[in-house]
């Protein structure tokens, strides 16, 4: 067999239609896709496009939308403008939009944008089906918390389940985990009757000074999916809620700890990782106090399964550490090694010469911009891991 033998290391693609970046949310809007033209910009100064497959998707179509969503919702989704938006009109409301929140505005080409980045999850969740790569990302998808037939939470299409059921086709179990700050609620419930996959989130879970729960409000430890014995999906979703201010040691561990069962325990045949950046320490939105390296650790752990990796983003709402974290990532799956600095002027440079570095570009200190004491007690993680490796007991049989 030598000769035939792949050279060592992984086969990575990387899946991006570029017209998702000239999307508006509005001004004000936390979620910015020019995240994303940040992102292109520094993993083409590094040189990574030569160390992988580059694709350019289409856009999902429709019909391949329908395989999770109905009919109805994405009927109102493709036809809704800023134009003919009724704000009053009980369908608007009732599928997610406007609201007193507005977290998930109707904006120009807004269907455009949602089978762009649900397109590149597709395909790329196509590829490895076919064996065409190890390693597939989208930094453009993500989206969580999209149920069937709602917007929630700055996602309209859920492009994870979508992948997910692509994977299906060809794979017994798939394993999904979340890092985004925020628990994974859309894609947990799309799957909670199936014994096929075994969601898995680490999110911020508490209610805040102001009375609110932080962001959906689900995602408890107790929280396990079904009860009922007779049904399949029993036991498999994993929560780990954790309190404001998680450092990178603390978060290596209770991850490595974690994960570790759940691979021994569930053996997937497919991984899929939404890495969304909002668990960084500085995050706009978020409450964590993650350096970009032990983000990107995640991603080296879970690269190190060996299994068919679907690589997706998520929230990540300060884009030059959305930028950072996902060049860092593209470069852990390559197996490459980043300067702190680069050697060429980058468009867009000025982005990354913030405050928080000394010198380089790409690593800065994010304990540096720290606003969120630390609330996770040594013991209290003890007894989180305690009772998230006693739910994985329901595996057992
Ligand atoms: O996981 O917290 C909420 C919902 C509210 C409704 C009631 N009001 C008073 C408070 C907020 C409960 N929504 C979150 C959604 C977070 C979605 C995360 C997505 C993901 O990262 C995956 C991509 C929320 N947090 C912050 C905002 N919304 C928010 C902040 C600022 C604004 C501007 C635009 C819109 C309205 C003003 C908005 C939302
Ligand atoms: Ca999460
Ligand atoms: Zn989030």
């Amino acid at each position: 067999t030598y000769g035939l033998e792949k050279p060592q290391g992984y086969s990575v693609s990387f899946h991006y239609n570029p017209h998702v970046e000239y999307h508006h949310f509005g001004s004000s809007h936390p979620m910015k896709p020019w995240r994303l033209t940040l992102t292109k910009q520094l993993v083409l100064a590094y040189g990574l496009e030569y160390t992988m497959q580059l694709y350019e998707p289409r856009p999902a179509t429709k019909e391949e939308l329908a395989l999770f969503h109905d009919r109805e919702y994405l009927d109102f989704l493709s036809g809704v403008t800023p134009q003919n938006a009724k704000p009053d009109d009980p369908a608007y409301l009732s599928f997610g939009f406007g609201g007193e929140s507005n977290d998930c505005p109707v904006f120009d080409g807004l269907w455009n944008y949602v089978s762009i980045y649900s397109g590149a999850s597709m395909h790329a969740a196509d590829n490895l089906i076919n064996n065409q790569s190890d390693i597939a990302i989208n930094w453009s998808g993500g989206l969580h918390h999209a149920k069937k037939n709602l917007a929630s939470g700055f996602c309209y299409i859920n492009d994870i389940v979508l992948a997910i059921q692509h994977l299906l086709t060809r794979h017994q179990r798939v394993l999904y985990i979340d890092i985004d700050v925020h628990h994974g609620d859309g894609v947990e419930a799309a799957f909670e009757s199936t014994d096929r996959v075994f969601t898995m989130s680490f999110h911020k879970f508490g209610i805040d000074r102001n009375g609110y729960p932080f962001f959906p409000g689900t995602g408890n430890i107790n929280e396990m999916g079904p009860t009922d014995p007779a049904n399949r999906g029993k036991g498999h979703s994993l929560n780990i809620p954790i309190d404001d201010g998680i450092d990178d040691e603390q978060y290596e561990w209770l991850f490595g700890t974690i994960t570790d069962q759940v691979i021994a325990k569930y053996n997937p045949n497919a991984i899929v990782l939404q890495s969304g950046a909002d668990s960084l320490g500085g995050d706009r939105l978020g409450r964590f106090n993650l350096n970009i390296k032990a983000h990107g650790s995640c991603v080296e752990k879970v690269k190190s399964y060996n299994r068919p990796l679907l690589l997706i983003g998520g929230g990540g709402y300060t884009p030059r550490n959305v930028a950072r974290t996902w060049c860092h990532e593209t470069a852990v799956c390559v197996g490459a090694q980043l300067h702190d600095d680069l050697p060429t002027h980058i468009p867009y440079i000025q982005a990354f010469q913030g405050a928080e570095n000394g010198g380089g570009i790409l690593y800065p200190n994010l304990h540096n911009t720290k606003r969120h004491d630390n609330l996770n007690s040594r013991e209290h993680l003890q007894k989180l891991v305690e009772q998230a490796l006693e739910n994985l007991r329901y595996l057992e049989g």
